[in-house]
């Protein structure tokens, strides 16, 4: 008698982890990303770490290709993605450690779904996270493997290595946000077209 319950408990167990382990292979997890650089990355000259403060940004990818920013009006975007791309995250050089050309951040997380690589874009720029100007220097790292992670702790540690320069020089172009005042005259086309419209059929209706 005891050993049929305890047998039913088993199945139970047992049906029950299998079930749960199908929904978190079946569904994406949401993974806490550990990201550092151990060597610095280097200026265009590859001469000098990049300085303090200097953007990087942490990239995801289902595949193993770093695909390259979006290409608008004569520039680079540096925030954009194309392909089967993801923006992570940005850091600035410096931060979390205290040595040059490195950083260290746990900020970030990504859907297991969506990235299972991860690289950085890293620019030679202080300016802002947004990136604006002409002849700036950047570069990619290689593609790194994120799915080395336990389902029951979702976090996987990135060491990017460095020791990457700059060595892509490219404009970079920001798209502007549309201002208050476009969108209160893109409304007002908006209200005048609607009330036209309402015009001409009252007068339509009052022909009739
Ligand atoms: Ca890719």
């Amino acid at each position: 008698m005891q050993t049929g319950e305890n047998r039913r408990w088993l199945i139970f167990w047992a049906v029950f982890c299998v079930a749960l382990t199908a929904s978190i292979v079946a569904y994406g997890t949401t993974v806490r990303l550990y990201a550092t650089v151990t060597y610095s990355l280097l200026n265009h000259l590859s001469n000098a770490p990049l300085a303090d403060g200097s953007v990087v940004y942490i990239m995801g990818s289902s595949n193993a290709i770093a695909d390259p920013p979006l290409e608008f009006g004569g520039g680079l975007i540096a925030m954009s993605t194309t392909g089967d791309d993801t923006f992570i995250g940005s850091v600035r050089i410096g931060e979390g450690v205290t040595s040059n050309g490195t950083f260290f951040t746990s900020n970030f997380e990504f859907d297991s779904d969506q990235v299972k690589y991860v690289y950085l874009r890293f620019f030679e720029y202080t300016n802002g996270v947004m990136i604006e100007g002409t002849g700036i220097w950047w570069n990619t790292s290689p593609t790194f493997s994120a799915t080395n992670f336990n389902p029951w702790v979702p976090v996987v540690a990135v060491d990017f290595v460095g020791q990457y320069a700059a060595t892509n020089r490219n404009d970079f172009v920001i798209i502007p946000e549309p201002g208050v005042g476009a969108l209160m005259l893109l409304c007002g086309g908006f209200f005048g077209a609607a009330c036209l419209g309402r015009t001409k059929k009252s007068r339509v209706c009052s022909k009739n």
